[in-house]
């Protein structure tokens, strides 16, 4: 029987609407969502391609379990008792502390699943908890504790009424950003240059953004951003473009931020960051000048060493101008409740990472400290890690030494779809759901923190059921603190109730009435958020749209901090720039003619895992480059395809050169997530033959910023030869 179904795509951010065709279990078509309230008929070859990478034959479909280096099939009864043998007795011998979790990017895009891994955490009663956070933005989380009282308090640029916006690190037309819900960027950013604004683009590559929506192009050394933000910052105080009475009324901390940035001048920023004292001083009359405007920084900025504190300038900046909190400027996030009400009212407890005593954010450990918790002896070493949906050999820091941990663990458990890099580490694996499988509203930054220049709210039902004996990540936690001995939550009446809904559901009649736990849980968040019943929403599957924003309508309201003001100037952060920017400043100087090595994202890659389909890898596209300017090629005799070797301290990898003057000189682009050779779990990756380019980032205490822990990936110096003889 065929039947046509609207549903959402969970790959990125914009959570396209898509209408699939579904017959027997199989999807046999997919379409943009011409109806959906927000995406309206845009879609990408990802979304569209998705149900290749569901139904792959490198699918999982039933347990595995490594017996002398082999995989072997097991029944899940066999699985789930024979870990939680092994979990139980290493918690005895060890301690709780001895199990360890880490979680990638596609848990954030099911609202529930993160729920439940905590739920199993706390069962464990372990503080090992890593996730891509600190791979990717806890800078944010970081400053907005501080700044706005919680981690999830976001602001995101309200890019449909921008008069001004400035994109520092961020790549649109490719990634479709991050942390906003804005579905068809290229087309709503160019429209801001149609009206009348300006959009700039800070960025050592001219990006595909760039090219497509015009505007101006900034060039700016690597990991120096931090300079030009404290520098504008500089420049917006000594031209008094600060609005006096809503600081005054709304915020704390004005008077210390002359002197945070005193040094900081157009001038002197300059000498680092490649950006001229006029260019910085012109960005900044443009941006006051503007009737609503926006800075807006991504990944490019994170993942620098001062991601921190280059975030923190920029929202002070959005903030003193008028600019937050206003249409046009920049808005704080609101879901279908507030969420960062509830956070704040309910803090999570922070703990302390063995190695460096790093604090978590928003519970989690930093992630570049995971291969010294596991290889390092002592008590609390990990022992045993779990890891779901995620891929942190190939995505995080120092993939050699990485490797070493993951190969040293008495346990190893992978919850994948299919056998990756890192799962091909482990003792057992369990088979999961593919998004297809599973039912859905839009994952928690746009339903319950709400960054949505369009605010809408949507249900989609589980499309297909899952192949062979994959079963939902919620149903394997709960099984999984069933069996360790960790009941969910860290509690037993709680677990009871979960094994006794999972009795009921086998009794052959009762079982058939029975709502599966996510549709109930789905509901429950629906109705609490004033959006109705499952079978209300059901019946808009395009989605509905929440209403519009409006101007001042956080301030003064759901400030969430002790004081319910905006707090401009935390302690910690005012430190930590007196204490490391003019040291790193003279570090920067005595650099300035050293390469750096910088990421690129593809619109053919999506982080580690898009890379096992023909169509993704097909000629030219099977491998990474490393982008370098023509000026540095022929300084160092490279050629188009030659083959180059790039090196630090850390570690050496190879590629194929391609040149290119969308790069600044002195600076070299490696696409990451690459080097999927000998990964027999991936038919078609296997054979691509690109590098991975996180063999050359540090990992380590010494290594990561020390305020939100994240890894260093954009400006890592390294040195570039041409290898002679060989070409691509
Ligand atoms: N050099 C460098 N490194 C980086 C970055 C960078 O810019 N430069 N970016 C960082 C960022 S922003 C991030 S978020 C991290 C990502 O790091 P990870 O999240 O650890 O890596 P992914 O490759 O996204 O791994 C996701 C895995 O989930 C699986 N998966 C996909 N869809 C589903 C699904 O529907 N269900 C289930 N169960 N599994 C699924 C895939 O098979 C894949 O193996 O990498 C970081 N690493
Ligand atoms: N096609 C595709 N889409 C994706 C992903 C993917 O892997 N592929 N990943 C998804 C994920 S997990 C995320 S978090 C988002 C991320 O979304 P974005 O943050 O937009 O990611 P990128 O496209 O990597 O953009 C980072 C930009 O920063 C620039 N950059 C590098 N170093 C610096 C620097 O020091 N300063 C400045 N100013 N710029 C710098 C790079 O040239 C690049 O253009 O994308 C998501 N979407
Ligand atoms: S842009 Fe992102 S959400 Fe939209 S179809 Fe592509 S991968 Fe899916
Ligand atoms: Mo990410």
């Amino acid at each position: 029987m065929k039947s046509k179904k609207v549903t959402f795509c969970r790959i990125c951010e914009p959570l396209c609407g898509l209408v699939v065709d579904v017959e027997n279990n199989h999807i046999t078509n997919i379409k943009p969502d011409q109806n959906h309230v927000v995406s309206k008929g845009y879609a990408c070859m990802k979304g569209l391609s998705f149900e290749r990478f569901r139904t792959t034959p490198d699918r999982l479909t039933h347990p595995l379990k490594k017996v002398d280096g082999q995989y072997q099939r097991i029944s899940w009864e066999q699985a789930l008792n024979e870990i939680g043998e092994k979990v139980k007795n290493l918690r005895k011998v060890h301690g709780d502390e001895s199990v360890g979790l880490y979680f990638g990017n596609p848990v954030s895009f099911s609202p529930l699943l993160p729920l439940f891994v905590m739920g199993f955490l706390k069962g464990l009663n372990t503080s090992k908890f890593f996730n891509p956070g600190s791979l990717d933005l806890n800078n944010k989380f970081a400053v907005n504790e501080r700044m706005y009282g919680t981690g999830m308090a976001l602001t995101f640029p309200d890019v449909d009424r921008a008069e001004f916006l400035m994109i520092i690190g961020s790549n649109p037309t490719v990634s479709k950003m991050s942390m906003i819900h804005l579905p068809h960027p290229t087309e709503r950013i160019k429209a801001i240059t149609e009206r009348g604004g300006r959009v700039v683009h800070l960025n050592p590559r001219r990006t595909e953004t760039a090219k497509q929506v015009g505007g101006d192009q900034v060039f700016i050394r690597p990991d120096t951003d931090v300079y030009f933000l404290a520098a504008f910052l500089h420049e917006v105080l000594q031209r008094d473009g600060v609005k006096h009475q809503r600081v005054l009324e709304h915020m704390n901390g004005f008077e210390h931020l002359k002197a945070i940035v005193a040094d900081w001048t157009p001038e002197k920023q300059a000498q680092v960051t490649g950006v001229s004292a006029d260019t910085l001083r012109a960005l900044v009359s443009a941006y006051l000048k503007a009737d609503g405007a926006a800075l807006y920084a991504s990944t490019g900025l994170n993942l620098g060493r001062n991601g921190t504190l280059g975030f923190w300038f920029l929202e002070i900046i959005n903030a003193i101008t008028g600019n937050l909190d206003r249409l046009g400027g920049t808005l704080m996030g609101q879901g279908i409740f507030d969420y960062n009400k509830l956070l704040a009212e309910n803090p999570s407890p922070t703990n302390y990472s063995r190695i460096g005593n790093f604090p978590s954010l928003c519970e989690g450990l930093p992630t570049p400290l995971l291969a010294d918790e596991i290889l390092t002896p002592g008590e609390g070493q990990i022992r045993a890690l779990f890891v779901m949906s995620g891929n942190p050999l190939m995505m995080g820091t120092n993939s050699n030494k990485f490797a070493k941990a993951l190969d040293s663990l008495e346990l190893m458990i992978s919850i994948e779809i299919v056998r990756n890099e890192t799962a091909n580490y482990a003792d057992y694996i369990l088979p999961g759901t593919h998004f297809a499988e599973r039912p859905d509203i839009p994952i928690a930054f746009t339903s319950m923190i709400g960054l949505t220049p369009v605010p809408y709210y949507q249900y989609t039902d589980r499309l297909v059921s899952p192949p062979g004996e994959c079963r939902d990540e919620a149903w394997i936690l709960t099984q999984l603190s069933n069996i360790c001995g960790a009941p969910f939550y860290g509690s037993k009446a709680l677990q009871t109730v979960l094994n006794t809904c999972e009795r009921i559901k086998k009794i052959p009649l009762l079982g058939k009435q029975f709502t599966p736990m996510p549709e109930r849980l789905l509901g429950m968040i629906s109705r609490f958020g004033k959006q109705g019943s499952l079978n209300k929403l059901r019946r808009s599957p395009h989605g509905v749209l929440r209403g519009d924003w409006k101007s001042n309508n956080y301030l003064g309201k759901r400030v969430h901090t002790p004081s319910n003001k905006v707090e401009l100037a935390p302690p910690d952060l005012v430190e930590l720039a007196a204490s490391r920017l003019p040291a790193m400043f003279k570090e920067e100087l005595e650099q300035t003619n050293k390469i750096k090595l910088i990421s690129k994202r593809e619109r053919f890659s999506h982080n580690a895992w898009t890379h096992n389909d023909e169509a993704f890898v097909k000629g030219k596209r099977n491998t990474n480059y490393l982008y370098i300017h023509p000026q540095d090629a022929k300084k160092l005799d490279i050629s188009e395809g030659q083959r180059v070797k790039i090196s630090n301290d850390i570690g050496v990898v190879e590629a194929p050169a391609a040149i290119s003057d969308d790069l600044m000189p002195g600076t070299v682009a490696l696409p990451q997530g690459w080097g999927h050779q000998g990964s027999d779990g991936l038919s078609v990756a296997c054979k691509t033959t690109g590098v991975n380019s996180n063999i050359l980032a540090a990992d380590g205490p010494n290594q990561i910023e020390p305020i939100s822990g994240i890894a260093h990936f954009n400006g890592i110096v390294v040195q570039v030869e041409a290898i002679t003889g060989k070409s691509a």
